[in-house]
């Protein structure tokens, strides 16, 4: 699929109220006059943008999209091989990455991947009715959690799973088919979470999927946080699909309705609601998602807690941008740091989890 291909765009139309190279505002004209037709000519019109930055628009957006002053303005170009500024399917700013006939689509919303494209299909999942709206998580991907798991411990009038999934990132660096996108506190944030902090999310594609967390803390008190990587995977039927490597792993159980006995020592199946939070975890587990034909390792580093999750009919139906059967095809296998294991932040200090995905087909 060509880059062109995977820009969703209404037909002949190109959203023009964000800079197509780094999703930041353009102040274009038109879009403020609110009809390219009606309004005066954009500024970016009236200024020679250098070829090389040209070069990186995406290919419908060429001599459409406005371009935002500092973009314009940079010589160099702002983007490298294998990373491409475009839009996601609901329109909103999004990066893509491209490495050995492999993609990766991440929103700036929420710094969260959307999906991973290989020759074998997306490894990823997303819900039948995805909603990509401003400011709000796609179910699906990986949504991130931060600072808090779950509903809030105090206060559930606040966004369960904190409000990293939920809030702009900015893009700060790239090297090939890699971004480091960051978001920091801001006022609004600060009245949920009183801290100063600096969150860097660093996707890499090659050969495996990288996806490392980084947060420091950038105030003068200690705090603690929880976090997770919230990744949602395809597993073709969920009744064939198996998780290996959390074989006699304490766990608490978090699900209403969960399986009643079953084998500790053996790979954990779907068999019931399942909302298992591991905890002192190894680094290397697997998804085997039989009916796709696929394995999925996961190797993390600084990681000790694990969650493991399929809501079953009954939750489904109490959950948004879901279909009755969605439950069937999917788990989540979520990377994190929870509960005992939540992290403590002297002032200055950072710390660092990551996530290695690699996606095999068995063999025949
Ligand atoms: O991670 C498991 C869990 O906490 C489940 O209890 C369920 O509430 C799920 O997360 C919700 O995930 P979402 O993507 O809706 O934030």
């Amino acid at each position: 699929m060509s880059q062109a291909d995977s820009i969703p765009t209404r037909a002949g139309q190109y959203p023009n109220d964000h800079c197509p190279l780094c999703g930041g505002d353009n102040q274009c004209a038109n879009s403020a006059a609110g009809d390219a037709a009606a309004g005066p000519p954009c500024w970016c019109k009236s200024v020679q943008i250098p070829e090389a930055v040209l070069d990186c628009l995406p290919e419908q957006a060429r001599g459409v999209a406005c371009i935002c002053a500092t973009c314009a303005k940079q010589a160099a170009p702002t983007t490298v091989p294998g990373v491409h500024q475009i839009v996601d399917q609901g329109q909103r700013p999004a990066l893509q990455l491209a490495a050995n006939g492999q993609r990766v689509l991440i929103s700036l919303t929420g710094a969260q991947v959307l999906s991973w494209h290989t020759e074998h299909g997306d490894v990823l999942w997303t819900a039948s009715e995805p909603k990509y709206e401003a400011g709000k998580p796609v179910r699906g991907g990986v949504p991130l959690v931060f600072p808090w798991f779950g509903d809030h411990r105090s206060n559930q009038e606040l966004p369960a799973h904190g409000f990293a999934r939920s809030v702009d990132w900015q893009r700060v660096d790239q090297q090939v088919s890699q971004v480091t996108l960051q978001t920091s506190d801001t006022e609004a944030t600060r009245k949920l979470w009183n801290h100063a902090f600096r969150a860097e999310l660093t996707v890499a594609l090659g050969e495996t999927l990288g996806i490392t967390m980084t947060v420091t803390n950038t105030g003068d008190d200690t705090f603690s946080f929880e976090q997770a990587l919230h990744t949602y995977f395809a597993a073709g039927d969920v009744h064939e699909a198996s998780v290996h490597g959390l074989e006699n792993v304490t766990f608490l159980e978090h699900a209403r309705e969960p399986e009643g006995e079953w084998d500790h020592t053996a790979a954990l199946r779907f068999r019931a609601e399942t909302d298992r939070v591991f905890q002192d975890v190894p680094d290397e587990l697997s998804l085997h998602a039989k009916t796709l034909g696929r394995t999925v390792t996961l190797h993390t580093s600084n990681s000790r807690s694990t969650i493991v999750w399929n809501p079953w009919p009954t939750k489904t139906a109490r959950l948004s941008q879901m279909q009755a059967d969605d439950w069937r095809s999917f788990c989540c296998i979520e990377s994190a740091n929870v509960g005992d294991h939540a992290i403590t932040l002297a002032p200055g200090t950072s710390h660092e989890m990551s996530l290695t995905l690699r996606s095999s087909q068995d063999d025949p």
